[in-house]
């Protein structure tokens, strides 16, 4: 391949890497009409030509559901540069010291701004009244620290709900490919599937396999108790049972009784007749055992009784008739 080859292709796979790198972050939201992506921040962007104090600004950006903007880089910084309609205009960003003289933060940090772009001799809090940040001085992208009173032109940014399958702050994270739903679509902030957990999956991200025994849509399933092995356990998307079924059920999930395996049910049932027939034949045979017993004991007594009754009889001439009898 010459070297003029070598070096078009080259030049031709470095363009289609860095186009696939805006695609993919970028494509990952959507901004409301008129704002543009900023995709250094991953946010929405939008310039207001309306001259407000920096104060009034910020306030119309926050009725706006967002904030005076953060740049948070060179790149975003030009490119915010370069969309301005009025470059002769001076532009309020939210870059200010007016906590403390002299560090500059950004309206979400304590700290003090890592990446800035100040103009020469900036920010040099002119007649101690400076503390707030323009871009666009002097129709230049670099930074002065202007009074907060005065009236300019301003940038607002706010962060887009995430959605198409996207959720977490900037919509960098993925719902989970197992929330339920044909487009396991979930809550744009924190995640949680709108449809509940597709099968065999459970937790609030639907990240978590179900627990052993259990299967299906938001592990609502319970394996099959006829499932082989001592847990029956089963897969927990579909609920085949891991180790096969037990004797005498067939199916996938083991819930169909085989042709043996009815005879086995029915073997089973005998077995359990026959336990109940020797129980009773038992019972029965303990009691006649102790009535028979009680008998023998009682017939006793009462041969002890008798001679003693039959002589006091005898004697009151109760059974004369039978002394008589016997006396002929
Ligand atoms: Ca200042
Ligand atoms: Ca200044």
């Amino acid at each position: 391949m010459a070297s003029s080859q070598i070096k078009l292709f080259t030049v031709a796979s470095v363009i289609m890497v860095w186009i696939a790198l805006e695609m993919d972050v970028t494509r990952a939201y959507s901004c409301d009409k008129d704002w543009l992506k900023s995709v250094e921040s991953k946010s929405c962007v939008k310039y207001f030509p309306e001259m407000k104090t920096w104060y009034e600004a910020r306030s119309f950006c926050q009725a706006n559901g967002g904030d005076l903007v953060k740049i948070v880089n060179y790149r975003m910084n030009d490119r915010l540069y370069r969309f301005l309609t009025n470059k002769y205009q001076q532009i309020y960003v939210g870059l200010h010291d007016a906590t403390t003289e002299g560090k500059f933060k950004w309206l979400d940090e304590t700290e003090e701004a890592f990446f800035t772009d100040w103009g020469k001799n900036s920010p040099d809090n002119y007649q101690s009244g400076e503390d707030c940040t323009v871009i666009g001085y002097y129709s230049r992208k670099s930074w002065n620290d202007v009074p907060c009173e005065h009236d300019n032109g301003f940038i607002c940014e706010k962060f887009p709900e995430c959605g198409n399958g996207t959720f977490g702050q900037s919509c960098s994270e993925a719902c989970s490919e197992h929330c339920a739903g044909a487009d396991n679509s979930c809550h744009p902030v924190n995640g949680t599937c709108d449809l509940g957990c597709g099968s065999g999956y459970q937790g609030d991200l639907c990240t978590q396999e179900c627990d052993k025994g259990t299967y299906g849509r938001d592990c609502n399933e319970t394996c099959s108790t006829h499932c082989a092995g001592t847990d029956n356990s089963c897969h927990h998307v579909n609920g085949t049972c891991d180790l096969g079924c037990d004797a005498g059920y067939e199916g996938h999930l083991c819930t169909k009784v085989t042709a043996d395996g009815h005879a086995e049910h029915s073997k089973t049932d005998n077995s359990e007749a026959n336990k109940a027939l020797m129980f009773a034949l038992v019972f029965v045979g303990v009691a006649v055992a102790i009535i028979f017993v009680v008998g023998v004991l009682m017939c006793r007594h009462r041969r002890f009784q008798l001679p003693f009754i039959y002589n006091t009889f005898r004697d009151e001439g109760i059974i004369k008739f039978s002394a008589q009898t016997s006396g002929d």
